[in-house]
Parts: C-alpha cells; structure tokens; sequence
C-alpha cells in the first residue's frame, strides 16, 4: 500500500503532493513499483494534527482519486478519511477501500456506508485523537488492550452492517504509542493476526525507527521501515503502508521467498 498525501502539513512529505498532478505522478510511480493499493489522504494525522475541514479534505483529494481510479494507476483506491461526507464521493470516484484511522469513532455513520457501498475498510486503533494521542500514552500491558479495541471495533462494523470479509485491523503503530510500545506491538504482532482479519501495519518513516536507529530524520527512515515490516510479514501481516514502495517490495518479496522456502521444508 503506497501512501499518497495530498497534504501541506504531513509529517515525512508534507507540501510535496499538495498540488493533483504531481500526487497523480507520485501515485502512478508507485504503482509501477509494485503498489497493489494507494492510500489516498487529504488530512494529517501526525501528532498535535488539527482537524481539516470536510469541503477542504474533499478539495484536495476527490481529483487525485478521480484521475488515480480512472485508469491513471493500476491499483486499488484507498480513501484515508474519518468522514463519511469524504467517503461517499470518494467512493462514487472509484475508490474501494475506506482506510479509518478512527475505526469509525469519529463519525459512526461512516460505517453504514462502508457496508452499503461493499466496500473493504482498514479499521485502526489510536488513543484518544491526534491533537493529544502522544501526551504520556499508557496502557494496562498494550497489546491486550489494542486487541480488545479491534475485535469491539471490529463487533460494531459487524452490528452496523459489514461483511466481516470486509474488515482489516491496523494496531496504530505511532497513534498514541511510545517507542516501547511500538516495538512490543510488533514483538507480539501474532496476537493481534488471530483476530482472524487481514492485518495492516503502517511503521514507514515513523519517528520511533529514528530514535531507535540513533536520531535519523524522515528521509533516513527507510532501513528501519524495512526491518519493522519484514518482521510483520514473518507475524503474519498482509498489507504494509509504506511512503518507498520499490525498496520495501524488494525487501518484501525477498522475505517472503524465504519464509515460504521455510515452510516447505518444514512440510517435507
Ligand atoms: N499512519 C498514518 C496515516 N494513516 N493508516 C493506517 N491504516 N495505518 C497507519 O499506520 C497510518 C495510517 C500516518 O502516516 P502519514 O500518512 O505518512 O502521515 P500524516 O498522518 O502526517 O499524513
């Protein structure tokens, strides 16, 4: 999943795809990097973010997606929204994903179009929102209570109409998590893959992998990226959000090989 944010504010490329033709160009690159989906956004959700206006989201992303969904790009569409007033036309444009950072908390009624449109949806966990999610984050032991998020996320999107084949779980890496955190959610990924439902994971050029690589900014992140999603692909994850599609595919594809060489041999 490549990450197309049509943003002045996000917080590895803020500004740079602001403008439809170069996110269309962006999209269209990674799709031909090995880019099966592209996320696309029009609000950032980085921490202390301040909400975005709905017309303002829309104006920003509805011509990306119309162009990316109109045959610009050989992938699926995946509108990054809370709002269903953002959904709706985005999914009337060809997009068939709805990626919630919210897990429908913010505005419930988007689950009900959700199910309606038969669309997929990418339900996150995040404390709290982003305006206040990093002040001091806690948890009783963090990956039990993340999973106890997901599977009454995951209830109420089955109560309001989704098709549970529809629904995919992200743990949040980064939405209200410390560095400690991040890293036992992806430690014991495993517990949150039985849910039982696809499992995104979005660590790509997060601030922990520059803490624990000894400082490195968002441009320097893509070693750390890579180790964090070769290690979820070996827990069982399916769908990475990643800003470098090229690299982490390589890297992906690589990985895979050998788990399935693993596999095998185990079965014989
Ligand atoms: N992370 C970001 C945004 N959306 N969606 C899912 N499902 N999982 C994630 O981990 C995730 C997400 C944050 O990254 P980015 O879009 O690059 O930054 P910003 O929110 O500043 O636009």
């Amino acid at each position: 999943m490549g990450v197309v944010n049509v943003t002045p504010d996000s917080f590895s490329d803020g500004g740079l795809f602001l403008d439809a033709d170069a996110a269309v160009e962006h999209g269209r690159r990674m799709a031909g990097e090995g880019a099966a989906i592209l996320d696309i956004g029009g609000e950032s959700t980085r921490p202390g973010a301040e909400p975005v206006a709905e017309d303002e989201e829309l104006r920003r992303v509805l011509p990306v997606i119309e162009r990316l969904a109109g045959g610009a790009a050989d992938a699926r569409i995946s509108i990054d929204t809370t709002k269903s007033g953002v959904a709706r036309p985005a999914l009337d444009a060809g997009a068939t994903i709805v990626n919630d950072v919210s897990a429908f908390r913010f505005d419930p009624a988007l689950a009900g179009l959700v199910a309606d449109s038969g669309a997929d949806c990418c339900l996150m966990h995040m404390l709290g929102e982003p305006r206040t999610m990093q002040e001091d984050p806690r948890y009783d032991d963090v990956v039990s209570d993340v999973k106890a998020f997901l599977e009454e996320r995951l209830a109420f999107a089955m109560d309001e109409g989704v098709a549970e084949e529809r629904v995919w779980l992200d743990p949040g890496i980064g939405f209200g998590k410390t560095v400690e955190h991040n890293v036992e959610l992806l430690r014991r990924l495993d517990e949150i893959v039985a849910i039982g439902r696809p499992v995104v994971i979005g660590t790509s050029r997060k601030s922990f992998l520059g803490k624990l690589a000894g400082g490195r900014d968002e441009t320097q992140r893509v070693p750390g990226t890579i180790a964090t999603n070769v290690l979820a692909l070996e827990r069982g994850a399916t769908v990475f959000r990643v800003h470098d599609v090229a690299q982490n595919a390589d890297a992906l594809a690589v990985a895979a090989a050998t788990f399935r060489l693993n596999v095998g041999e185990g079965a014989r």
